[in-house]
């Protein structure tokens, strides 16, 4: 079972693949752990394939790319190895329980280069976790956006995509997120009073939810806390077994 955790910079990807994976160990399971950020420095788990290998942004860097053509010109020169890195993943996930997939910082790397989107599309049945911070969500049209954005990226993917709320220990009440992330109703119904343009786009888009987008549930989790990692051990139990349905 492969799980791809997907998300923009900081929002906690290597974190919870360490926190995750020690977990899923401890409760007797087989974990494979795979590092594809050029651009990371310490990870906290020993990654059984690790692109940094290969290449290093710093590497670049020192070459004279400035910080975000380095790190796009790394996944080009990472070209060639692409079929190897394919293989090594699938040959891992025969031989273990569950493999993580750890992605760049800068999503739009994953998602725009070849690179991420062809190694995707090779994987049998991966599931992505699109990871948010509660910091992104400013506004009542932001709920609207990290569902629209985690079917977005299921769609460039070609896998099922379950937005997830990351840092759940760090901020207010996740009671408060989820009436508007687990009732597209209640938010529709509240965006309806949202003046502004983002609030009649919000609207236009959340009130063709249920119709257009994926039936899959939120997760809200805490790497540092270990929270929700039941409810993420479940969906992905349930993906494999029913292959895309998370209602
Ligand atoms: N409070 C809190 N902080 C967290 C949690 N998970 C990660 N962080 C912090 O968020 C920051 C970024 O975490 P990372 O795991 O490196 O995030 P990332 O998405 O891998 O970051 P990049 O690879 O640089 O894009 C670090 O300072 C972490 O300690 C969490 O569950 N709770
Ligand atoms: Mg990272």
């Amino acid at each position: 079972m492969i799980l791809i955790f997907v998300g923009t910079a900081g929002s906690g990807k290597t974190t919870l693949t360490g926190e995750f994976g020690k977990y899923l160990e401890e409760n007797g399971y087989s974990v494979g752990y795979v590092n594809l950020d050029t651009g990371a420095e310490k990870l906290p788990y020993k990654p059984d394939l690790d692109v940094r290998e290969d290449l290093t942004v710093w590497e670049l860097l020192k070459k004279g790319y400035g910080p975000n053509g380095a790190i796009v010109e790394s996944y080009e020169l990472l070209m060639p190895q692409l079929m190897d890195y394919t293989e090594r993943i699938i040959r891992l996930n025969g031989e273990r329980d569950y493999v993580l997939l750890d992605t760049p910082g800068q999503v739009e790397v994953f998602l725009f280069h070849e690179f991420g989107v062809k190694l995707v599309e090779s994987l049998p049945e991966p599931l992505s976790v699109y990871l948010f911070g509660p910091e992104i969500l400013r506004g009542i049209h932001d709920f609207c956006f990290v569902h629209v954005f985690a079917t977005l990226i299921g769609l460039r993917l070609g896998t099922v995509t379950v937005p997830a709320l990351s840092k759940v220990d760090s901020g207010d009440s996740v009671e408060d997120y989820r009436k508007f992330l687990d009732n597209p109703d209640y938010l529709t119904a509240r965006l309806k009073f949202e003046a502004s343009t983002q609030g009649l786009l919000a609207y236009n888009l959340c009130s063709a939810l249920s119709e257009v987008l994926a039936p899959v549930r939120t997760l809200y989790l805490s790497a540092k806390k270990r929270v929700g990692f039941e409810d993420l051990e479940t969906l992905a139990h349930e993906h494999r077994c029913t292959c895309g349905d998370l209602t």
